[in-house]
This record gives structure tokens, C-alpha cells and sequence, in this order.
């Protein structure tokens, strides 16, 4: 099928991955079998990694659910998953090749069928990806459908994504996407935690994003995020905190045609300097004896 080059945030290149297989909807067979052992023994290295560093980092809601994606030893079956994602929360996981055109991967949100990458980084590729690959999908993005109110923000995302192409308004939902689903903030009792998928499934930005004192962590306003581009190939420079999964998916209920109007005609805002009505939340604690 020939594919059309995907924007996955700013940039456009080439997508990686095998789309001569894909139906129509983009969707794919996940070819289990075909997996290496050396896929699974890296796939069991990158779960094992990231997993450790979990406690205190992500978020109550994404750790409870990390048992849910059964085997840590090899890359699961995507089917297995779906069984007890329906049962969760009516979403399914279904395989892809790869990044896919904004339109049928807002389609297959709001749908409920959340799209993952078939394809595994290579070894060298073990600290950093540009590109989501299967375990960014999986251990990034997956826990957090099995929670109903994220998992309704998300197919409300993928509703108001479907409006947007026909608003041209599409960058201002990825920066939307951007800074809640791929660098997401959450604030609780305990201090800030993350439930963003693009930090989860990195070594180095979980704790960068929660103790660092070079970004600014900014209350999530959605007309703040609309407005505020940001980096897709470094740590970002501004995080976004919510108070709670219902203050997202309530960010979603209004219509969005009079806001877009005001962001497209209102210049970006700063990613790397605050407003002067704007708080910010100061980093969390290092733990006692860790290394600053
Ligand atoms: N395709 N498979 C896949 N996964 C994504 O996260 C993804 C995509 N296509 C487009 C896209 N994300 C971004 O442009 C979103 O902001 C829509
Ligand atoms: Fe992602």
C-alpha cells in the first residue's frame, strides 16, 4: 500500500516498518511468531528497566495496571491484551505497521482501538527512539487505557482529532496530544508523578521531567497548550500538570471551533519562559542520597 509520509509532531520523514501488509483502516496482523528470541530477550530488558523506576515516578493509576500487560519475559500478544482491555474499559489494542496518517489514527481512537507499533528498536537503539516502537506503545501508552477516565479522555481526543483535520486545526491537537497523552504531569499528595507515555517509556526523562530544575512545570490550560509548540527530538522544556484525570477529560467537553480560532490567530507562546499569571510547580525532592 503506499503509504503518505506521517507528521508525528513537527517533522516528516519516511515512516519506519512494513505497511505493505496494512488494510485499509491502517491496521495490520501483529505476526507473533515471527518475533526473535533476541526481540523478546530486548523487549525483556527494556520492561525490566523501565519498571524498576516506576514507584515514585509514574502515577497511582499507570502502576496498578502494569500487570496487565502479562508476560515481561517477551513481547505479548496483542490479543491477550485486548481480552482484558475490553473487559476494563471497551478499548482494544490492534497492531499497526508503524506511524500512521493523523486521520485514521484519530479514527481508531475514537473508536476505542488503540493503535500499537508491530516492530521492536534495535539494541542500539535501547536508550532512545524517535519513533514509537512496540514497547513505547505498549508500556507507555497501554496501563492507562485500562483507567475509565483516560481512557474516555482518549476517545473523546480521538472525536474532537476527527473535527480538528476538518478545522485545519490538527497541529494545535498534537501539541494537545503532545503535552497530556506523550509528556503528561499529574500532581498528587505525594509530589508531581507522570502519566505520560513519551516520559514512562524513557529512562532518563522520568526522572528528568519530575526532579530537574532546567524545565518549568506549568498548570495544564488547555488554551496554554494549544498555544505552545514543543520539541520532539530532546527532553521537553515545559511539562504540563494536571490536578486529575477528570480535569482532562472535562478540558475535552467544550467545542473546540471557537477556541481554535482564537489559538490561530494568537501568536505561539513561549515553551521556555512563563507567563507573568503563571505558577509553576517547583521539581519534586531528590530522593534522600540520590545523586542531584
Ligand atoms: N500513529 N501509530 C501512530 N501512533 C501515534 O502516536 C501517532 C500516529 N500518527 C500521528 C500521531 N501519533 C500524532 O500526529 C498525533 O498528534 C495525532
Ligand atoms: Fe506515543
Amino acid at each position: 500500500m503506499a503509504v503518505a509520509p506521517v507528521t508525528y509532531g513537527a517533522s516528516t520523514r519516511p515512516p519506519r516498518g512494513d505497511y505493505s501488509t496494512a488494510r485499509e483502516d491502517y491496521t495490520c496482523e501483529q505476526s507473533w511468531a515471527a518475533y526473535g528470541a533476541e526481540e523478546h530477550a530486548l523487549y525483556a530488558r527494556l520492561f525490566q528497566r523501565q519498571v524498576r523506576q516506576m514507584p515514585g515516578h509514574a502515577c497511582d493509576e499507570f502502576v496498578h495496571a502494569l500487570g496487565q500487560l502479562g508476560s515481561k519475559s517477551e513481547i505479548p500478544r496483542f490479543e491477550d491484551i485486548s481480552d482484558k482491555l475490553r473487559r476494563a474499559t471497551r478499548w482494544e489494542i490492534v497492531a499497526v505497521p508503524g506511524l500512521i496518517p493523523e486521520r485514521a489514527f484519530f479514527s481508531l481512537l475514537a473508536n476505542r482501538r488503540f493503535p500499537v507499533t508491530v516492530w521492536l528498536r534495535r539494541p542500539e537503539e535501547f536508550d532512545y527512539i524517535v519513533e514509537p516502537d512496540v514497547f513505547h506503545d505498549l508500556f507507555g501508552h497501554v496501563p492507562l487505557l485500562f483507567n475509565p477516565v483516560f481512557a474516555d479522555y482518549m476517545q473523546a481526543f480521538g472525536g474532537g482529532g476527527l473535527k480538528a483535520e476538518g478545522l485545519h486545526a490538527l497541529e494545535y491537537l498534537a501539541r494537545l496530544y503532545w503535552y497530556t497523552v506523550e509528556f503528561g504531569l499529574i500532581a498528587t499528595p505525594r509530589g508531581l508523578r507522570v502519566y505520560g507515555a513519551g516520559i514512562l517509556s524513557s529512562a532518563g526523562e522520568t526522572v528528568y521531567a519530575l526532579t530537574s530544575h532546567k524545565p518549568q512545570r506549568l498548570p495544564f490550560s488547555l488554551e496554554r497548550v494549544l498555544r505552545t509548540p514543543y520539541k520532539i527530538d530532546d527532553y521537553q522544556d515545559s511539562y504540563f500538570v494536571i490536578e486529575s484525570f477528570a480535569q482532562l477529560f472535562d478540558a475535552t467537553a467544550p467545542d473546540f471551533t471557537p477556541i481554535y480560532e482564537r489559538v490561530s490567530t494568537s501568536a505561539p507562546l513561549p515553551l521556555n519562559g512563563r507567563l507573568p499569571t503563571e505558577r509553576v510547580y517547583p521539581p519534586n525532592a531528590l530522593p534522600a542520597g540520590a545523586a542531584a
